[in-house]
């Protein structure tokens, strides 16, 4: 009877000291604006497998899609002051943090996927991260949205003439807000969470995101005409608080690290299956979509818009992106 009942002290021990070691996983928050079954939920389920996984299950992820944490540059302010851990988001409100990154919200400017990425992966991507971490922030990896075409309820769109009038949101972005000014269609810069409502409400006519969120967040639904102008390619970025990144150890960074760039391959991947496999779906959902755009004469619309960026900034970036095709 003692040995047995030593045996089950000494099983009832390493039972308690598992299960501290499982309590012990630090759970690490990633937010989110788009859907769970998006290019961005995709890219978490990879981060995720590879954080685990080089961590030893020190650390496990909890996804927070849909906006559920608040809009992008609400997490980016959550991020700053440590209350969530990790964001993946958009360009789009971060050139209010870190202006160098405007650079790449401007249109037209990378000629197709290929050239954005290697971008993005090269020397100018990392001059942008760490500029990203001069700002009370830290950038983890560059990811991806997608280039991003303009959908609106009331007609289709094949000319910049034919957008002309048009109420559409944008992101609180002001190289993107200045750009469909030159096209005279009226701007109106609003937090991705509030859109689909504005839509259905007809607040605002159209918008403009990549074929991943139309189809993801199920804009399609509240929108019936789609051009395929990919008038600015939309990066993203996966961002983490600088209170998680200084309580962690260099090893430790660098698996967080890795699993980002995991996670972007990922998504990366899910939005070029997105782009041309998508179109098809919202086809088949009854959107009409225009596809053969001469996209020059948009381009010529909104060149002037550049000046936003170069009266500001000087034109030194963009000649380095512009010489690295
Ligand atoms: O990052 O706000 C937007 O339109 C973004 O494309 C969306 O939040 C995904």
């Amino acid at each position: 009877f003692a040995r047995t009942a030593l045996t089950t002290a000494i099983a009832g021990v390493a039972l308690a000291s598992t299960s501290l070691t499982a309590l012990a996983a630090q759970t690490i928050t990633v937010g989110h604006t788009t859907s769970d079954n998006s290019h961005y939920s995709v890219g978490v389920d990879a981060f995720k497998k590879t954080l685990e996984e080089l961590s030893g299950g020190e650390f496990t992820v909890e996804e927070h899609p849909s906006g559920a944490l608040g809009g992008e540059r609400a997490m980016i302010e959550g991020l700053q002051i440590g209350t969530i851990d990790t964001v993946i988001t958009s360009t789009g409100p971060l050139g209010n943090f870190v202006p160098e990154t405007y650079v790449l919200d401007l249109p037209f400017l990378f000629a197709d996927y290929d050239q954005a990425r290697c971008v993005l992966d090269g020397e100018i991507g990392q001059e942008l991260l760490d500029k990203v971490g001069q700002n009370n922030l830290v950038g983890l990896a560059w990811t991806e949205n997608g280039f991003r075409h303009l959908t609106n309820s009331l007609r289709d769109v094949k000319t910049p003439e034919d957008a002309s009038g048009l109420k559409i949101r944008t992101m609180e972005n002001q190289m993107h807000m200045a750009a469909f000014e030159e096209m005279d269609v009226h701007p109106t810069p609003m937090a991705f969470p509030e859109l689909f409502t504005a839509l259905q409400q007809g607040t605002v006519d159209g918008q403009e995101n990549p074929v991943s969120v139309i189809l993801t967040s199920n804009l399609w639904e509240v929108q019936d005409h789609m051009t395929l102008t990919g008038h600015v390619y939309s990066p993203a970025v996966m961002l983490a608080s600088p209170v998680l990144w200084n309580s962690l150890s260099e090893e430790q960074q660098g698996w967080f690290t890795q699993a980002a760039k995991a996670g972007a391959e990922a998504t990366r991947a899910e939005v070029s299956r997105l782009e041309t496999e998508g179109v098809k779906e919202l086809k088949d959902k009854g959107m009409t979509v225009v596809e053969n755009v001469d996209k020059s004469q948009f381009q010529d619309a909104v060149e002037p818009s550049y000046s936003v960026y170069t009266d500001q900034y000087g034109s030194e970036m963009l000649d380095k992106i512009r010489n690295s095709e």
